[in-house]
């Protein structure tokens, strides 16, 4: 048991944080007690404690200046979707999307490892704000972690430190407690990636507003404000308080008339989120512009203008690696060039960072993302790759060439359109927007997406991940459903709804869409719905464009080619409405009764044959 007075800063004055502290320290018996203070040089200091510790190397500051590499345990890479739990008093409230535990039963699993889990380490205190400081649609936490690696990405993902505290007054705050789970014994020496290898859990109490999260050091199982506060409490309390927290990212897109137009785009992690937020237009469509407010999240409230209004709770991008390029997104090349920290990276001999997709040739010689030396000719022999595929980059914001000059606005941006997209190789078209909130609505809550690195598991199996949030949202997956029908009926004008799939494959094997860049070809199709200039044609899932509706200047992809990666097959519906059939009937209890008429809708216009004149056009 650690015995001495904590002496607070003159900064700490929330009793119930003094509270807290004192009850956690007694709990976790760490060997001394930091409260960040989120100042430049503290960043500094901790860094270069971790680089003596061999938390963190150095890059070559001429080429990555005030950058990091950190290189984590090999069974601590990605969120554990499986050690993730919903605790609430009825099981019902966290619904079968969570796993769940009784909070009481779950506090007495989590006390035993609890105890003394933080022996001879640093207990550090990291009061941060998710959203700009006293903004309304902000929202304030605490997260009390012992690991460092923890605090400096906290920095760079969230407006963190004394300034916080001054604005939370002596308000109270969600808690987040996080640790390595590893304690040192007297004399023990440490590793350079503390975790427990045997057990996690990431576990969350949305009534006390509380979350504890054990064993993990890596992205969103150990920076709190993240997926477990901003989505899975957040989506919680939006519920209560009639707003949205979304896995979306927020872009600006300015016309060549210089008409401004925000969208919000949910996809699954690792589907391309970032890239999106950052697009720059192909060259020939160079009127438009595109501006970024967030890759990640979105938090969105009704606004007193009847719209939707929407800003980013973080302050930073904890982007994926591997495939980001110069090609496939400059914006986020040059937001990492410098005081950056990567995570699972390979490292150059110049002590620069590589990834796959970095370059077309990969450097002749590398340290791979577990220390051992990689070459192409081991990678061909032994198929390791140089970059872990859930590699991860954390930048500020501010360093975003593309960043939008209204990312801090605390009133949010209003959005004109919400689009759902997922990662299929087959049946789901380019683009379509469903008719009406209601089906937008069915839409987004029917997505399915083949799996990704982001979590361990299985990768490329399809599952249904509605709204991009299976493994986000914080309750009952048909009262979320419910909250967004209800959410575009409150507002005089509700975002149009539209679906994508960047993702669609030929009998090659291949992508049929190029993707990247040329994306602005839907995204301006989309705002020409918005605004009432583009056309489309009905189909039975709702109107697409046909090919001379969209904008094909530079780009030579052919009629036949736009007609395969936008066909929506009969045989291919009538098995993915088959498919829809098992969450409709998994979600049942608590599924608005619109849902079950809007599924047999859509059923029925794929039995018997197919229509044989087009749809009119609109
Ligand atoms: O590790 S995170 O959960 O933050 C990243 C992701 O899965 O989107
Ligand atoms: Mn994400």
């Amino acid at each position: 048991m650690q015995n001495f007075d904590i002496s607070f800063p003159e900064f700490v004055k929330n009793e119930g944080l003094k509270r807290w502290v004192k009850e956690t320290v007694a709990l976790t018996e760490p060997a001394r007690v930091y409260f960040c203070d989120g100042s430049e040089e503290e960043y500094h200091r901790l860094c270069e404690e971790m680089v003596e510790a061999g938390t963190l190397h150095r890059l070559n500051a001429e080429k990555r200046p005030g950058s990091f590499l950190a290189r984590s345990d090999a069974s601590d890479v990605a969120r554990v979707e499986d050690r993730t739990y919903v605790c609430t008093p009825e099981k019902g409230d966290a619904g079968p999307n969570n796993n769940w535990m009784d909070p009481a039963e779950m506090k007495k699993t989590l006390n035993p490892l609890l105890k003394g889990c933080m022996r001879g380490r640093t207990m550090y205190v990291i009061p941060f704000s998710m959203g700009p400081i006293g903004s309304p649609i902000s929202q304030i936490g605490v997260e009390i972690s012992d690991s460092a690696y923890v605090v400096v990405n906290m920095r760079i993902m969230t407006r963190m430190g004394r300034r916080v505290l001054d604005a939370l007054g002596d308000r109270d705050f969600v808690r987040c407690l996080h640790t390595v789970g590893a304690p040192l014994e007297p004399g023990q020496k440490d590793v350079a990636w503390p975790c427990n290898k045997e057990t996690k859990y990431i576990t969350h109490f949305p009534e006390e507003k509380t979350i504890i999260s054990y064993g993990s050091g890596y992205g969103g199982n150990a920076l709190l404000g993240k997926k477990c506060f901003a989505l899975r409490i957040a989506s919680w309390m939006g519920k209560q308080e009639g707003w949205l927290a979304e896995h979306m990212l927020i872009l600006g897109a300015e016309s060549p008339e210089g008409k401004k137009t925000y969208v919000a785009a949910a996809f699954p992690s690792a589907c391309g989120k970032t890239n999106f937020a950052m697009l720059i237009p192909p060259k020939a469509l160079n009127g438009w512009k595109i501006t970024t407010i967030g890759d990640d999240i979105a938090w969105i409230k009704p606004g007193k203008d009847g719209r939707l209004h929407a800003i980013n709770p973080e302050a930073g991008y904890f982007g994926v690696a591997p495939g980001t390029s110069l090609r496939t997104n400059e914006n986020a090349i040059r937001t990492i060039s410098k005081n950056t920290i990567f995570t699972n990276v390979a490292l150059t001999e110049d002590g620069d960072v590589w990834w796959e997709g970095l370059s077309d040739t990969p450097p002749e010689r590398l340290i791979d993302w577990q220390g051992h030396e990689w070459t192409p000719a081991i990678a061909k022999d032994t198929g390791r790759k140089a970059a872990h595929p859930n590699a991860r980059f954390t930048a500020p914001a501010s360093q975003c060439p593309s960043v939008d000059a209204q990312w801090e606005n605390p009133e949010g941006v209003p959005i004109s359109a919400f689009i759902f997209g997922g990662r299929r190789g087959t049946t789901v078209p380019l683009v379509v927007e469903p008719k009406g909130w209601e089906h937008g609505v069915y839409w987004a809550a029917t997505i399915g997406s083949e799996t990704t690195a982001a979590a361990v598991g299985a990768v490329g199996q399809v599952r249904r991940d509605p709204f991009a949030m299976l493994p986000f949202c914080g309750y009952h997956m048909g009262d979320y459903f419910d909250h967004w029908l209800k959410i575009g009926k409150g507002v005089t004008h509700p975002p149009k709804i539209f679906g994508v799939n960047w993702f669609r494959k030929g009998a090659d094997g291949k992508f049929m869409w190029p993707g990247y860049g040329e994306n602005m070809r839907v995204l301006e199709w989309i705002i020409g719905r918005v605004n009432g200039t583009a056309k489309g044609v009905d189909t039975e899932i709702g109107l697409v464009p046909e090919f001379g509706d969209l904008n094909w200047s530079g780009l030579n992809l052919g009629e036949e080619r736009f007609r395969a990666v936008s066909k929506i097959d009969r045989e291919e519906w009538s098995q993915e409405l088959r498919l829809q059939s098992e969450l409709i009937e998994r979600l049942r209890d608590r599924l608005p009764k619109r849902f079950v008429e809007i599924h047999h809708t859509l059923q029925s216009r794929f039995e018997g044959p197919a229509q044989t004149s087009p749809g009119a056009r609109a």
